[in-house]
């Protein structure tokens, strides 16, 4: 009889230690889940729950790799938009109990909506699947994706009839591409290395691998000192044009009040850089140092006459002067907007 008091008891017990476990577990998750829409700022304090605080001997909160028992937003550890954290949380009793969280780190200013007025337009050849474009002089730098399609081309604005163009093997996936000096660079999508072009005729000079941290090649810019690439995260990667395989710094992108990621055609302008956002009639226009989105462009009308499915989409900016050009992968048009 007694025996069975004890193992009553003793069953009793773990039952509400794990009801208690489940309990403080949904706490952190709820508060998790409201501060994922609401975000922090670089600086702020994470106030978790009091049932979480008073339970816990310890908290530490793990990126990967990285630790820290700090519960701020400390630029150390986390990057602006989305971070993928567990919390850790050491009971008085010496258990320890895991949750995963998102923990998004939105840019302290709101993001400008800015307006703007088409002023001209000229034709695009609809079959070009536009991933990297850009504007020297009078003539379209454009790179071209698609498998068995995939090349790199100039022409003159108001044509579409290629004066250069050198193709990639089949099995190639063009993306983004920049001018540099007297050369262009290309990236690809999945085979991890880039090509460098000479600009007068576009013939191949050499390959280049990309630095490990970049997953895939979307977007490429140049800075005047520095090439920008994007890899369809909310990452820019600064790159070395000496050794495109050497990673200078990166930058996570985000707005006041969301993270951005699927960052995809590029172009550094007038020291911002502007981004295109995958499968969204939406630019950036974001902060090199910080990333931070500090203005936007909603080009929804101008997509609307072109998106009919998933890959049609908005995805070429150029500047012509102070005037934006603007295009998509297979539109029949090039857009010249006079921004405010
Ligand atoms: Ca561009």
């Amino acid at each position: 009889m007694k025996n069975h008091i004890i193992v009553a008891t003793l069953a009793f017990t773990l039952l509400l230690s794990c009801n208690s476990d489940k309990d403080l577990l949904n706490q952190l998750n709820n508060y998790n889940i409201e501060m994922e829409s609401q975000g922090y700022h670089f600086g702020d304090a994470i106030q978790l729950p009091k049932e979480v605080m008073k339970e816990a001997q310890s908290i530490s909160i793990s990126f990967g790799d990285k630790e820290t028992s700090k519960l701020v937003i400390d630029p150390q550890f986390f990057t602006l938009g989305d971070n993928a954290v567990t919390f850790n949380i050491t009971k008085k009793n010496g258990e320890v109990l895991h949750q995963d969280a998102t923990i998004n780190v939105f840019a302290k200013q709101p993001e400008q909506e800015v307006k703007y007025t088409i002023v001209k337009e000229y034709p695009h050849d609809a079959n070009n699947f536009v991933q990297g474009f850009q504007l020297e002089g009078n003539i379209i730098y454009e790179s071209v994706g698609q498998l068995g399609m995939s090349q790199v081309m100039k022409y003159t604005l108001g044509t579409t009839t290629p004066s250069a163009a050198t193709r990639q093997p089949d099995e190639i996936f063009s993306e983004g591409s920049t001018i540099v000096g007297d050369k262009v660079y290309q990236l690809t999508w999945q085979h991890k290395k880039g090509f460098i072009y000479n600009k007068a005729d576009l013939a191949l000079i050499k390959e280049f691998p990309y630095p490990n941290i970049m997953g895939e090649g979307w977007g490429l810019t140049y800075d005047g000192k520095h090439l920008i690439a994007s890899d369809g995260t909310k990452n820019l990667y600064f790159l070395n044009p000496d050794n495109p395989s050497q990673m200078v710094r990166y930058i996570s992108v985000a707005g006041n009040t969301q993270a951005y990621d699927r960052l995809n055609e590029l172009e550094f302008h007038n020291g911002f850089i502007y981004a295109a956002v995958w499968q969204s009639p939406m630019v950036l226009k974001i902060n090199p140092n910080n990333g931070e989105v500090v203005a936007r462009f909603d080009f929804s009308t101008i997509a609307q006459k072109h998106t009919k499915g998933n890959d049609d989409v908005l995805n070429g900016i150029a500047f012509k002067g102070d005037n934006m050009l603007i295009t998509g992968k297979n539109w029949n048009t090039i857009y010249e907007v006079a921004v405010q």
